[in-house]
Formats: C-alpha cells, structure tokens, sequence
C-alpha cells in the first residue's frame, strides 16, 4: 500500500555580462522595462491571469543599490515559517553582493526589512560583475546551501551552508568541494540555472541556459546527500529535442497544473511536463496556461519567482527587474489558483504541530494518495493510503510543507504544513 518515491523542483537563477552588444541591450531592455507593465484589457476574472499588483507588493520599497539588474530568490532560511528574500545584483565592473531581506511579518502577511553587515547571511559574498543566488538543499542535511551564478567567468560559485536550518553560516567553497565547478561559460559569461528532479531518482537535477539561447542540462548521477553531476546531451538531455527550436533564458521549473511533475519556464513562457517522473518531456501548451500582465525582457536573467506569501497554497510570482526593483504578480481578486483545492471531506489537524499531522479523507472506493513536498516542490514522499485516516509527519524537520490528496489522478485538496 505505500509506495515512496522522491522527487522535487523549483525556480531557477542566472547571470551575465556584457559585450557591446549586450551593453545595447541593456539599454534598450531599461526603457522597454518602463514600459513592461503594461495593462491587459484582458485580463478579466480568468483563473490564470497573473496582474501586477503594486499596492501590495512587500518588495515595493526596496531596489538593489547598484539600481541594476536584481535576482530576487525566496527561501526561509531561518526555518521559522515564513519567507525571506535574497538578492543578488549586477553590478558590471564592480563586486556584486547579496542583499537580504529577512521576513520579519509572518506567513500570511509578509514584512520584509532590510538587513546588512553580519545579520545578512550572505554578507560575505562579493562575485564577479554579477551575483545570482539560488538555494537548494544540496547535500540533503536539511539547510538550504547557495549557488551563486557569478558574472564574466560564467562560473556557479557554492556556498556550503555549515551552520543549520535556523542558523545559516555560509562559507564559500573550493572548486573541489564545488558540485558545479565544471560550469564555466567563458565565451558568453553568464549561466542561469534551475534545479529539480528531472529523473525521479530522488537527487536535484540541474538545467543552464546561457546568455546565446543555449541550455546545458546536468543530471546529478550522485546522490540526495553526495551530488554528482555530469553533463549530458543527446537522448539523455530530455530538454534536447526542446532546444532545437526554442531559445532558452531566465528558466524555472514550477508544478503549474500540480500533476508532480516539474513544467518548465522559458520566461513568462509555460511549457507542460507531459512525460513521466522518470523521463519529462516538455511541449509549449495552451492548456490551462498561467498569463503574466508583465513580461521579463528576453535574457534580463529573472526567471519568475513563485512564492506563497499569503499561506494560502497559492503562489504569487516576483521577478527582478533591469531597474533594480522588484515586480509582484498575483491572481486577481476572488481567483483561485489550481494550487488552492478544497475538500470539505478532508481535514489536516493540527497544524501547525509540534508533533504529528493527522489527515481524515472521504470515504470512498477511489484510491487516494498522498502527497507531501517542501516548500520548494520537492516531493518528499508518496504514499497510497486505504483507511480513512492517516497519521504522518512526526519525523519532519520543523519547516513548512505542502501536503496534496488526490483521487483520481486529481489533486482533490491541497493545504500547507507548518511544522514547529
Ligand atoms: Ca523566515
Ligand atoms: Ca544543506
Ligand atoms: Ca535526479
Ligand atoms: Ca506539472
């Protein structure tokens, strides 16, 4: 009756620099970036209609000092419950830093206030030209580590996380303890990465676009806890067949229609995961896509950004911007993201706990499974279950968790976990 398999996603970070042309672009993508939030007549009471909703953007008074490109990324790194901000900038010539916006508010209602010195977790990071933070769990003991996407070198700078998951202390470390030193663009500089588990082995996978358009998957051959990653193309690359017709930049994976499986993000851009855990195949769709009132420029390096900032299970999305600044994008009123499914037939109690979560489900001849991940979609576990209850969690690290019911094929309920 139980079966038990890992898996996981999420978003995805980048980096940069800067030829003539590039220098061009840049210019033109600040004056298009004015001008980027524009109003869609159409974007009327549709399920999937993302809108720019300045008034209640926690990130609104806050920008990057070098009032360039920043790269937001949100993670809870203090484990307290609620999400807190990182952001990277570019900076062109200068070292470029890590900014930290810790969530002072809590999980429902975000206040985020700006941290500097040794408060800041990241204080130390100084890249080259450009600084694109993206956490994951990478040697699996339970605190989120760092790659930072450093400009010029292309390079993914790491920084192992040895304090814990309620007290981050980052050290940077040598390339021979860096699990992605081999990535190194020297020709185009800059690398976006995006991390999930792409093959259902139960480690994080690893896809990078570069600043031409190209993309790089590294499959981990390693492991949850010793990741091994090693370059593959051809018919190994599931993102292969993708790329001989589409451009790759500002990538994220993001479980659009919570199916389990990662989908992926070309910018604004939502291509269906209509393969299988073990092998994902990616198709442009139409079905039941997400519409974003404002768009990033092509290769500004700020992949979207789902957060749920309202711990409602429904994710809004941020995105840094060429300015510097911080774009927010929530459903409109009354929408109701996918992610948000209710069943008055199903109870999660209690929660938060300090102990274990009990689910109470419908009766029913249908076989129910249940479904927990991290907050960055990792599937943690799956499980069949046959009774009309069932206990789970007492193992958890405290964190936050999702849990997903579904029946059918079909999330019948999906609600957030708080583990104290
Ligand atoms: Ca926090
Ligand atoms: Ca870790
Ligand atoms: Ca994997
Ligand atoms: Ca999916």
């Amino acid at each position: 009756m139980i079966a038990l398999f890992l898996q996981n996603y999420e978003n995805a970070s980048c980096m940069k620099w800067f030829t003539k042309q590039e220098m061009i672009r840049r210019i033109a993508s600040k004056i298009c970036a004015a001008s980027i939030l524009f109003f869609s007549m159409n974007a009327s009471a549709q399920k999937n209609n993302f809108v720019v909703d300045h008034n209640n953007n926690p990130l609104k008074n806050f920008a990057i000092a070098s009032n360039k490109e920043s790269h937001p990324f949100f993670v809870d790194i203090d484990a307290d419950g609620d999400y807190d901000c990182f952001s990277g900038e570019y900076t062109n010539s200068h070292p470029a830093k890590i900014y930290f916006y810790r969530n002072d508010g809590t999980n429902k209602k975000p206040q985020f206030k700006q941290v500097n010195g040794s408060t800041n977790p990241l204080n130390g990071v100084a890249t080259n030209a450009l600084a694109i933070p993206y956490f994951i769990d990478i040697d699996g003991d339970g605190d989120y580590d760092c790659f930072v996407g450093e400009g010029a070198t292309g390079a993914m700078v790491y920084y192992k996380n040895i304090g814990n998951a309620n007290n981050p202390s980052f050290e940077k470390q040598s390339a021979a303890n860096n699990p992605l030193s081999m990535v190194k663009f020297l020709t185009s500089g800059i690398a976006s990465p995006a991390f999930a588990d792409l093959d259902d082995d139960g480690d994080y996978d690893c896809l990078i676009s570069d600043d031409q358009g190209n993309e790089i998957y590294l499959k981990n051959k390693g492991t949850a806890q010793q990741p091994d990653f090693a370059n593959v193309s051809g018919s190994e690359d599931p993102f292969n067949d993708l790329a001989s017709s589409t451009t790759f930049y500002n990538v994220s994976f993001h479980d659009w229609n919570h199916d389990g499986l990662p989908d992926l993000f070309i910018n604004t851009t939502y291509y269906k995961n209509v393969g299988t855990a073990a092998r994902p195949a990616f198709i442009i769709s139409g079905d039941n896509k997400p519409n974003f009132q404002s768009k990033a420029e092509a290769f500004t390096f700020t992949p979207l950004r789902w957060v749920d900032l309202k711990g409602d299970g429904s994710s809004e999305v941020l995105m840094g911007t060429a300015k510097g600044t911080y774009v927010y994008q929530a459903l409109s009123s009354d929408e109701d993201d996918n992610a948000v499914t209710t069943s008055a037939a199903v109870h999660v109690f209690p929660n938060p706990t300090k102990e274990a979560f009990i689910v109470n489900l419908p009766a029913s001849n249908v076989e129910t499974t249940i479904r927990i991940t991290n907050v960055q979609g990792k599937l943690l576990t799956t499980q069949v279950v046959n009774e009309s209850s069932y206990k789970f969690g007492k193992d958890f690290k405290p964190g936050t968790y999702f849990i997903q019911v579904m029946q059918n094929g079909k999330v019948i309920y999906t609600q957030k976990l708080i583990k104290g």
